[in-house]
Parts: C-alpha cells; sequence; structure tokens
C-alpha cells in the first residue's frame, strides 16, 4: 500500500472543508482506504452535507466490512435524512461489536425511541387527518389570568400598537399569553388556505419591496433589520423567504411577530415556506421543543397546520422568482405547475415541491445529486433554460449560508439572500436583505452584522446524534 500521509486538519479550527480536500486528495492517491472515506463521511456530516456523507459511508464499509466506524457514520447520515430503521440497523451493528461502548448504546437507545414514537405518529395519523388541533381545543374559553402584564388583542385582532407592544415584551424575554398567539395562529392559517401556492405580487415604478432570507429563530437579528430598514407597512412590504425557526432559540418569537404582521399587512407582507417549516425538521433542530417547553404540544400542532398552508413561492411583476431552495430535478417545470402544487401537507421525498424547498445552485452545467441527500443541485444551464421558458429575468433563494450574507451566481441570474448573521452563534457571517424596486427590479444588497442576544445556543436538541453543531440550512 502507498503510504499515504494525512494529517489531521482539524482540530485547532475545525475547517471541515480543509478536511474535505486533504481527504478527497488522499482517496485519489489510494482509492482503497476505507478510513480516508470514513473520515471525509465524518467532515460531510458536520457541514450537514447528509447525501455525500452517506455515500462515503457505504463506500468505507464496501471496502472493509469490519471498519466499524463506516456503519457509526452510515447510521449518523441515514438519522439526518430522517430515515430512522436503516440507521438503526446500522447502530445494532455497532452495539453487538462494542458492547461497551456507551456512545454508541444511548445513540442505539434514541434511535429506538425515535422509531417507536414515529410508528406511533403514524398508527393515529389516519385517525386525524383533514382535522385540525383547532376542534380539540376551547380557544375562546382560554382565561387570561389577572397577573398577566403583557400586550392583548382587541376583539382577538391583531393592531400595529399589539405588535410594537408584543416586540419589546419579547425583547424582554416574556411570553405572550397562550390564548393571543393560539389566535393568531387560527387566523393567520385562514389567511394563508386563500394564497395559491404561487403568489404574485406586482410593483409600480414608485414601490420597492425587501426581501429576506433565512431567519432561524435569531430573534434579535429580526428586530435590527426592522431597526434598520423599517417596521413593515402598507408602504415598506416585506418577503421572508422561510426557514423562520430551527437552530435559534426564539423561533416561537420569530414565527409570532411574523404571523402577526401577516394578519395585519396580509397583501404587503409575505411569507414562503422554507424546508424548515416541516415536522421532521422541527423534531431535530430544536423548535417542536421549544413549542413544547414554552407552550404545548397542541400548540407545535397548530404551528405544522400553519406551515402546511405557507406559499411556496412568489413572482414579483412576472419577471423575479423567489423560492426557498431553487430550481428542479426535471426539465419543463412552469409557474402553472407551480400554482397548481397540492401544498397542504409535509412536502414528499421528490418532485417538485421537495426541489422548490431543499435545491441549491452548483458551478457547473447540468444536475448532480444534492450534497444534503434530498432534492437536486442545478447548474447554470439549468437556470438559463428555467428563466426563458418561463418569461422571468432571475431567481431569489435563500437555504444556504454565505458569508456576506448573499451571492450571486449563475451569471447574475440566481441570487441567494441569508438574513441570519453570525449563524448559529459561530459562523461569523453578515445577514443581508434585498430591495426590490418596480422601476428596475434589480436587487440592491443591504448587509448587517450579529446583535448581541441573550441566546443560549440549543442549536440541535437532539444533541446526542449531532454531535457538532452545524452550518447549512
Ligand atoms: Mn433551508
Amino acid at each position: 500500500m502507498l503510504g499515504v500521509v494525512v494529517t489531521c486538519p482539524f482540530p485547532a479550527v475545525k475547517d471541515y472543508d480543509r478536511a474535505v480536500q486533504y481527504y478527497t486528495e488522499a482517496i485519489a492517491l489510494n482509492p482503497n482506504n476505507a478510513i480516508y472515506y470514513g473520515n471525509r463521511s465524518l467532515a460531510y456530516l458536520r457541514t450537514e452535507c447528509y447525501g455525500y456523507a452517506l455515500a462515503d459511508a457505504s463506500r468505507a464499509i464496501h471496502i472493509d466490512a469490519k471498519y466499524i466506524k463506516g456503519y457509526y457514520r452510515r447510521a449518523a447520515s441515514n438519522m439526518a435524512l430522517g430515515k430512522l430503521k436503516a440507521a438503526l440497523k446500522d447502530y445494532e451493528t455497532v452495539v453487538k461489536v462494542r458492547p461497551n461502548d456507551k456512545d454508541a448504546q444511548m445513540k442505539f437507545q434514541e434511535c429506538s425511541k425515535l422509531v417507536r414514537q414515529k410508528a406511533f405518529e403514524r398508527a393515529i395519523a389516519c385517525d386525524q387527518h383533514n382535522r385540525s388541533v383547532v376542534d380539540s381545543l376551547d380557544i375562546e374559553g382560554m382565561t387570561i389570568e389577572d397577573e398577566y402584564s403583557g400586550p392583548q388583542l382587541q376583539d382577538g385582532k391583531v393592531s400595529l400598537d399589539f405588535l410594537v407592544e408584543l416586540m419589546t415584551f419579547y425583547k424582554e424575554q416574556k411570553k405572550l399569553h397562550r390564548k393571543y398567539v393560539y389566535q393568531i395562529l387560527v387566523q393567520v392559517k385562514e389567511t394563508l388556505a386563500q394564497l395559491p401556492s404561487l403568489v404574485e405580487v406586482s410593483l409600480d415604478k414608485s414601490q420597492q419591496v425587501t426581501v429576506c432570507g433565512d431567519t432561524h429563530g435569531q430573534f434579535y437579528d429580526l428586530m435590527n433589520i426592522f431597526q434598520l430598514n423599517g417596521l413593515p407597512s402598507e408602504s415598506n412590504p416585506y418577503i421572508f423567504n422561510g426557514d423562520f425557526v430551527d437552530r435559534g432559540s426564539f423561533s416561537v418569537e420569530v414565527i409570532v411577530t411574523l404571523c402577526g404582521f401577516k394578519l395585519l399587512y396580509p397583501a404587503h407582507f409575505h411569507l414562503l415556506r422554507g424546508n424548515h417549516e416541516t415536522d421532521t425538521m422541527n423534531q431535530m433542530y430544536g423548535f417542536e421543543g421549544e413549542v413544547k417547553a414554552k407552550y404545548s404540544t397542541q400548540m407545535f400542532q397548530l404551528f405544522s397546520e400553519v406551515f402546511q398552508w405557507l406559499p411556496l413561492a412568489m413572482c414579483v411583476n412576472q419577471r423575479v422568482l423567489i423560492m426557498h431552495g431553487g430550481l428542479f430535478s426535471e426539465d419543463g417545470v412552469t409557474l402553472e405547475q407551480i400554482r397548481n402544487i397540492e401544498r397542504n401537507r409535509q412536502p414528499p421525498d421528490a418532485g417538485p415541491m421537495c426541489d422548490l424547498l431543499w435545491s441549491d445552485p452548483q458551478p457547473q452545467d447540468g444536475r448532480s445529486p444534492s450534497k444534503r441527500g434530498v432534492s437536486c443541485q442545478f447548474g447554470p444551464d439549468i437556470t438559463r433554460h428555467f428563466l426563458e421558458e418561463n418569461g422571468l429575468d432571475y431567481i431569489i433563494r435563500s437555504h444556504e449560508v454565505k458569508a456576506e450574507g448573499y451571492e450571486v451566481t449563475h451569471n447574475g441570474l440566481c441570487v441567494t439572500v441569508f438574513s441570519a448573521p453570525n449563524y448559529c452563534d459561530q459562523m461569523g457571517n453578515k445577514g443581508a436583505y434585498i430591495h426590490l424596486s418596480g422601476s428596475d427590479l434589480k436587487p440592491k444588497f443591504h448587509q448587517f452584522e450579529a446583535v448581541v442576544s441573550p441566546s443560549s445556543p440549543v442549536c440541535c436538541p437532539v444533541s446526542a446524534l449531532h454531535s457538532a453543531p452545524s452550518v447549512s440550512s
């Protein structure tokens, strides 16, 4: 065997991208060493490239069926992709071979628990289909206790005064009364359910809209956006492009505030669905736990119902298309098709609805398997054809953290915007938002830094399964 020496490029700085590069070079020199694949798989796991991590772990096991870390890594990749049964099988193998490994035991037990929980949820799901959790709640009958001193809805309706008071209240880390949260959620669900899956807006020459990317529970940074760019209003419209929740500790505060503005300015304040407005992601990345800790399981269920009605894409002046993830795994998708997507559900594993929430651009032409293991990556030629076929100028998407808060790729045809600065309290990235004016529809970028927040990192509550904080979205 060739003596390829690979010095460990981390842990001084957790530079997983460099680790990937070094192991890739090592693999080029010796493609039959299971350890290289196993180690690169770990670096992919840490950067949340679960699709690549899975492929490398499988390759490692293929080369050396006795290489136990390969099973570990494959299990972790499958876990992250929500393929629990496949993960359980590999954890079982690890536990058999290493009966005294406490960490392996813990992961095995945690995974078994999740498999049972899923089975239980499936069993009761048929019962609940098409029924709302609201039917089992008496919202009107909920009483406001005398000691409650927070903002109050007047006749159950949101006003600007209410929202201003709410934002101040939230900054002091206080909790809005559950009755008001329920009332807001019931109303916003009705409002969203009226909308098509593709929402079209038009700006005249004097109007402008602000487009924000991922906010991920970073409430204090959201407040900073409003500080810098003004509160939402009919003359200061906003589009928030998905991934409002998970990761950050203040997802409830972010989503309730955004829902409040949606109710106040339904035609001038827009919310699109991200891949994190889904049950599986909320279970793994914090939102479900946060809602249960701050309120209850039923309230999480109502959030989930609201998320299912979030539109999937927006088109501005029939020229700029906005979605959270990106374009499609297949050619020939039309705006009409997007408009007609039956979106009131958890997204499927493949197809246009999945792609809109999950895909990423890539620099080379064509398509390739996604580094995330869901949907695909699309190249500049795919973007150009899609835009030509649909008579559009360019797309704006979010979904990936960018050092500068935004990135322009595909010869200007694909713009990424990300609005969670210093993502997960550790990435050091800037945030950005975009101004689009009706006069020319060219993207104007505004960057901002993270503000100090009383945040306690809760990046991944399933910490035993995701031992490192992670970086994609
Ligand atoms: Mn995302």
